[in-house]
């Protein structure tokens, strides 16, 4: 039993992130809610995860599906009750599941009311809450971009001012330099602490110093001073772990955020992994995975990083498409790519997080443009088409790389709406459902399910995984990852076939008589088959 009590318990933890919009409705309305996520419970448990990240539930207009805050201490209606959020740490800590909510502290929702009270005058004491800029309609700031497309810059004719948002116009950028902002936030965050809520995820959390004037959006002089006070005023328990999601996160900076101090946070979720199969900085620009700069990548990560801070381990959220259609083969090997794509990650040092579904293969899906929900998604068609890319190309990059893609309702059985709901779903079920859902998962011994609970089981017993240097093996393979952890007298072989054809892979002698920990195969083969992979281990 980990002792949630002391800073750390996290490194031998294996984390679960609830999107609670897809995860489980109980009343019928298509939308998922508290209720359904207290139902699941027993499902998440007997899967053996420590904690759950749960997407925003707090009130919100749903502009961008809730990371868009109008009352950081309320639950949103469509949710359920304040009774309800109480009953699900309750219920869950019951299991040993902590829950660690997610947290928006870049920027609320223009509903919130510091900010529906900042549009009333220059003077009023909330304006300073927010960053504004005086002009006229016709002149913007400066030419920057939101995230989401169109200007980061929105007027406000009777003030005669431009306010900043870096996503879409509906979520003006809070003003850090305040720091009445910064004492209401941590007012918040303990608002929830009090609640029992046991650790937070910080959205965009490198982006909250900014200099717009100078088209800095991120990583300002003054973040690591920020997140320095965050932790000393809000998250003041040892044992809360945090973590936060950096997009301009590399080694050196990493070795800040998640120092063993404590003096930041646990540890963040860096992106670089998920720039590498793309030809320019905009995901949209879809290309096949280069493996041997993957490779190089975790090498680094896990060398690097290491325990001078900490490292988080993922392949899934709620903004990205599913993994198994992005860099395994989600149609004759699903399941065992599926199961190698996990391998490979869980063998690593570092937190695991399992997005909703990754456990049962879940895959991306094709819909017609006007199925989508998301403002991403919708944006950037507007803005590719507009500049004269064509309807089918823009499609493809939605359909490889659009966010809804991740938000598809939790496939439970291959009844109607996949058992998600009796209503009529927010976003179209996968069709699939009828081959991938939890009920056939649950009755089939060799599902992703049980490989992902094997998984887990592994990382607690074996204290290599949690504590073992990496050393990377034939770095230059294009189709194989392989890589070995070692401690005194614990050995684990990790190795896996990226690739859809038999590749061969000389075992290392010290490995000739290992025990096999999991693999996706029976049987063993002196060549790698397609998508094969295994975890060894010795003792010495
Ligand atoms: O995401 C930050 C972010 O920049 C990504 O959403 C990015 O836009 C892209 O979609 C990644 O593929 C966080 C939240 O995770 C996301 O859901 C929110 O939309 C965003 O911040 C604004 O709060
Ligand atoms: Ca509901």
């Amino acid at each position: 039993m980990l002792d949630k009590t002391k800073r750390g318990w996290w490194k031998s933890a294996v984390f679960y992130q609830i999107y609670p919009k897809s995860f489980q409705d109980t009343n019928a309305d298509g939308i998922g809610d508290l209720k359904g996520i207290i139902s699941r419970l027993d499902y998440l448990e007997k899967l053996g995860i420590d904690g759950i990240w749960l997407s925003p539930v707090c009130q919100s207009p749903q502009v961008d599906n809730g990371y868009d805050v109008s009352d950081y201490c309320a639950i949103d209606p469509m949710f359920g009750t304040m009774a309800d959020m109480e009953e699900l740490i309750r219920e869950a800590k019951k299991r040993g599941i902590s829950i660690i909510m997610d947290l928006v502290l870049n920027h609320c929702s223009d509903q919130h009311f510091w900010f529906t009270e900042a549009k009333k005058s220059k003077d009023n004491p909330y304006h300073d809450y927010f960053i504004w800029r005086d002009g006229t309609p016709d002149v913007r700031p400066n030419d920057m971009w939101s995230t989401f497309g169109g200007p980061a810059w929105t007027y406000v004719s009777e003030l005669g001012q431009w306010y900043f948002h870096q996503f879409a116009p509906q979520q003006p950028d809070l003003n850090w330099e305040n720091p009445k902002v910064r004492r209401g936030l941590y007012d918040f965050i303990r608002f929830w602490v009090d609640k029992g809520v046991e650790g937070f995820r910080l959205d965009v959390i490198d982006q909250i110093a900014k200099e717009p004037d100078n088209k800095i959006t991120s990583n300002g002089p003054r973040l690591h001073e920020f997140l320095r006070e965050l932790s000393k005023e809000a998250f003041i328990e040892e044992g809360l772990v945090t973590v936060g999601e950096a997009w301009g996160a590399n080694v050196e900076r990493a070795k800040l955020y998640s120092a063993p101090d404590g003096s930041e946070l646990s540890m963040v979720f860096q992106f670089e992994h998920m720039g590498l199969d793309s030809t320019t900085w905009e995901k949209w620009d879809f290309a096949p995975l280069p493996l041997v700069k993957l490779k190089d990548c975790y090498r680094r990560w896990q060398q690097e990083l290491g325990e001078a801070g900490w490292n988080s381990l993922f392949f899934n959220n709620h903004d990205l498409p599913r993994i198994v259609s992005r860099w395994g083969n989600d149609q004759e090997y699903r399941v065992e790519s599926a199961k190698m794509l996990a391998t490979m990650l869980h063998g690593m040092q570092g937190t695991p997080y399992i997005y909703q579904g990754e456990e049962l293969g879940m895959t991306n899906i094709k819909l017609e443009l006007e199925q989508y929900v998301d403002v991403e998604i919708h944006n950037m068609y507007r803005d590719r088409t507009a500049a004269g890319r064509s309807h089918e190309e823009v499609m493809e990059s939605i359909w490889k790389r659009g966010r809804d893609n991740a938000r598809t309702p939790m496939q439970w059985t291959a009844g109607e709406n996949a058992g998600f709901t009796a209503g009529t779903p927010w976003l179209t079920v996968n069709s699939n459902k009828e081959q991938i859902n939890a009920e056939a998962a649950l009755a089939d011994p060799d599902s992703v399910f049980y490989y992902y609970q094997k998984l887990i089981e592994i990382r607690k017993k074996y204290d290599v995984i949690r504590s073992g240097s990496f050393t990377l093996l034939c770095p230059e393979d294009e189709k194989v990852f392989a890589y070995t952890r070692d401690t005194e007298h614990g050995h684990l072989l990790v190795v896996c076939n990226f690739s859809g054809e038999e590749t061969p892979f000389e075992c290392p002698e010290s490995y000739r008589n290992a025990d096999v920990l999991l693999a996706n195969y029976k049987d063993r083969s002196n060549v790698l088959r397609p998508y094969e992979a295994a975890m060894f281990y010795y003792q010495d």
